[in-house]
């Protein structure tokens, strides 16, 4: 049986729980309930919690859940990556943490493994937001490990992201330096109980009053938290909210919506285009050969890669036109 827009737009948990997992499998049809669906994103507040592991996200997120389900809000988690080698099994404790709201029909969980996702992360945890956002989930909380470049990729759907950190960060304060930064609009010391918390919240004001910021321009405010007895989470929430009424205002509404556009775009034309190589060169019984001939290096994958893009897409993804049309200026 296959789902219909009409539900997921109507907020129907189970059929979109079993859209996403048709998504999951690739089944054209869910493919297609998700291209009719498309025009009706874009209304959600996406807000991202990224963080090293255990450094208390997903207690953090169940937080924020709860003071938004008090405001009627309703609420979709997508969790990446739960099941990360250093906290092992956590995908069990994500859900012991989120029952609370497992039984609340404003809330919907999903839980995504890096585990066969390889290099399609983005793009399927681009899919699960957008069939939240179709559902009409008033925000959306994405949480993820760390800043692979998968991730970097990520957090730009976000209008608002979260870093979390936690007391004592020695080393990691370069890790901060090198990539978070760009990407925190909200910085959290959690487990703000711990020592050296108000040294580490120092540090990173240190970091940001190092950084150049504009007249009117958003500068990072830093929040101590104890996610586990929630404290400080009430006066996240504020920030978090005006945050959301910058992100909201022009330009940078415009500038957001250009960006996430940009990504759903590469990533998935990023996907499908892989896809349709590596099929269309097993189909014509070229992977194989082609792969002797690299390991015995008569060929370079440079040449062959160029020719695969020639040959195989370009005037069939223009809907097999000879003259493909004049190039577009955006
Ligand atoms: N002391 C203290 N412990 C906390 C706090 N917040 C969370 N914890 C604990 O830290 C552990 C990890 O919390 P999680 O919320 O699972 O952390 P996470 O970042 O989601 O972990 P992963 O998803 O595995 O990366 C749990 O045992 C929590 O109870 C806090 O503020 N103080
Ligand atoms: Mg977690």
């Amino acid at each position: 049986m296959t789902v219909t827009a009409k539900e997921i737009l109507a907020g129907d948990v189970r059929a979109a729980a079993r859209l996403m997992r048709d998504l999951d499998d690739e089944i054209p049809a869910a493919v297609r309930v998700l291209k009719s669906l498309y025009r009706h994103t874009g209304r959600a507040y996406i807000l991202g919690v990224t963080g090293a592991p255990g450094s208390g996200k997903s207690t953090l997120v169940n937080r924020i859940t709860s003071l938004l389900r008090k405001r009627g809000k309703t609420v979709g988690i997508v969790a990446i990556d739960p099941t990360s080698p250093y906290t092992g099994g956590a995908i069990l404790g994500d859900r012991i943490r989120m029952q609370q709201h497992a039984l609340d029909e404003g809330v919907f969980i999903r839980s995504l493994a890096t585990r066969g996702h390889l290099g399609g992360l983005s793009r399927s945890t681009l899919d699960i937001v957008n069939v939240m956002d179709a559902m009409g989930k008033d925000v959306i909380l994405i949480e993820t490990v760390g800043v692979g470049q998968d991730e970097v990729e990520i957090v730009k759907v976000a209008h608002t992201n979260i870093v979390v950190v936690v007391p004592g960060l020695g080393d990691d304060i370069q890790a901060i330096k090198a990539g978070i930064l760009e990407i925190a609009d909200i910085f959290v010391v959690n487990k703000a109980d711990r020592e050296g918390a108000d040294k580490t919240r120092r540090e990173i004001e240190t970091m940001i009053s190092m950084g150049e910021y504009g007249e009117g321009e958003w500068k990072p405010p830093v929040l101590p938290t104890v996610a586990a007895t929630d404290t400080g989470t009430a006066e996240l929430l504020v920030e978090v909210e005006r945050h959301r009424e910058y992100a909201f205002r022009e330009p940078h509404i415009a500038r957001y919506r250009r960006e996430k556009a940009r990504v759903e775009l590469l990533e998935i034309l990023k996907t499908r285009l892989i896809e349709k190589a590596v099929s269309d060169l097993e189909s014509h019984g070229l992977l194989e050969p082609l792969l002797a001939d690299l390991a015995r290096k008569r060929k370079d994958p440079y040449s062959i890669s160029e020719k695969v893009v020639d040959h195989s897409f370009a005037l069939r993804l223009l809907g097999g036109r000879d003259n493909p049309p004049k190039k577009k200026r955006y």
